[in-house]
């Protein structure tokens, strides 16, 4: 079976599918679709989990890209989330073993709310977005993600930082028991990475719970984790079990592994090379061809007014 095109027509068709399904037509439209649905769910890793559960009372949000999303199957089988191993695969096949509930994220630094936040709390009264966000990898390919969130900039917010709150800094969960890439230290454990305080406030700032209209799986950094999306993707933390407000620039893990490598801004540039390969260019995961490679991820639009005035090739 040619599974190429009818994937891309399973998700192109993903949105409209899902007001289909909660039409009354839904048992044509199901009808009609079935043989995309078919080769969509064909494996390329074996997944840890099925499909997340449904989340319910989604909005369309704002910047969402007209782009075509990556299929599915890519999305959450080609992943870096280095608690898992370092293969592309290995966090699909191995991150059943993270467990996503209870979770909460411990808020600390400057701000005059501080405290251990259940999910749920961080989430209640708050309307899920969807997002289609293209996220940029720093080895120069690119996907392009429905994501399922809230603004950070609004969570942020509601636990009101202080005037002395200058960056944030976000932390994934440290357990090498649920996490066994932890055993080996090809980073310093746990993942740190952060955000200058105007970053994180910015509109386009994602604290994604979700993804395809379902519950994250636990691959893509289940339950909670940001997405940045002019930055390179190592910004976007996975698994988020602390956010902590402060006066310095946090020191984040990808800085401070290979400082002459990877800087604390991390702005998608193609006129600034990695050391050892070029930025100019990505390739589309799915596609055959590369392409350019946007300024800011192609969200300069939105976000260039930030750096204003800063050199971007010496703070990288
Ligand atoms: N905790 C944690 N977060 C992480 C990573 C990681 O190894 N650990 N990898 C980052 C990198 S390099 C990328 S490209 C994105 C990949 O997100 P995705 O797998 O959902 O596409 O997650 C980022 N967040
Ligand atoms: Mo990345």
């Amino acid at each position: 079976m040619n599974c190429r095109s009818s994937e891309i027509t399973a998700e192109s068709l993903y949105l409209r599918r899902r007001e289909f399904l909660r039409s009354a037509a839904a048992a044509t439209a199901g009808l009609a679709l079935a043989p995309a649905v078919g080769c969509e769910a064909e494996p390329q890793a074996k997944p840890v989990s099925g499909p997340g559960k449904e989340l319910a009372d989604v909005v369309p949000g704002p910047f969402s890209s007209d782009e075509q999303p990556t299929p599915w199957k890519k999305a959450s089988s080609y992943n870096n989330f280095y608690e898992f191993g370092t293969d592309k695969d290995d966090p699909s096949r191995r991150a059943g073993s993270l467990r996503t509930e209870p979770w909460s994220v411990a808020i600390e630094g400057e701000v005059s709310k501080p405290g251990l936040v259940p999910l749920e709390d961080l989430l209640r009264g708050r309307v899920l977005e969807e997002r289609i966000y293209r996220l940029r990898c720093v080895e120069a390919w690119s996907m392009v993600i429905p994501w399922v969130g809230i603004p950070l900039g609004e969570a942020l917010r509601a636990f009101e930082p202080t005037s002395q709150a200058k960056f944030v800094e976000f932390t994934t969960l440290y357990d090498p028991e649920q996490m066994p890439g932890q055993r080996r230290r090809v980073l310093a454990w746990p993942y740190v990475e952060g955000l200058r305080i105007d970053e994180a406030m910015h509109p386009l700032s994602l604290l994604a719970v979700g993804m395809y209209g379902r519950v994250l799986p636990n691959q893509n950094g289940a339950p909670i984790r940001l997405v940045v999306p002019w930055k390179y993707g190592f910004k976007s933390i996975k698994s988020i079990v602390r956010i902590r407000f402060t006066r310095e620039q946090p020191i984040n893990s990808w800085n401070r592994s290979a400082p002459q490598e990877y800087g604390f801004y991390a702005n998608v540039n193609p006129e600034v090379d990695h050391p050892r390969w070029s930025q100019a260019r990505e390739r589309r995961i799915g596609d055959f061809r590369k392409r350019p490679t946007l300024p800011f991820n192609g969200y300069a639009e939105q976000v260039a007014g930030l750096y204003r005035g800063m050199d971007l090739r010496a703070q990288f």
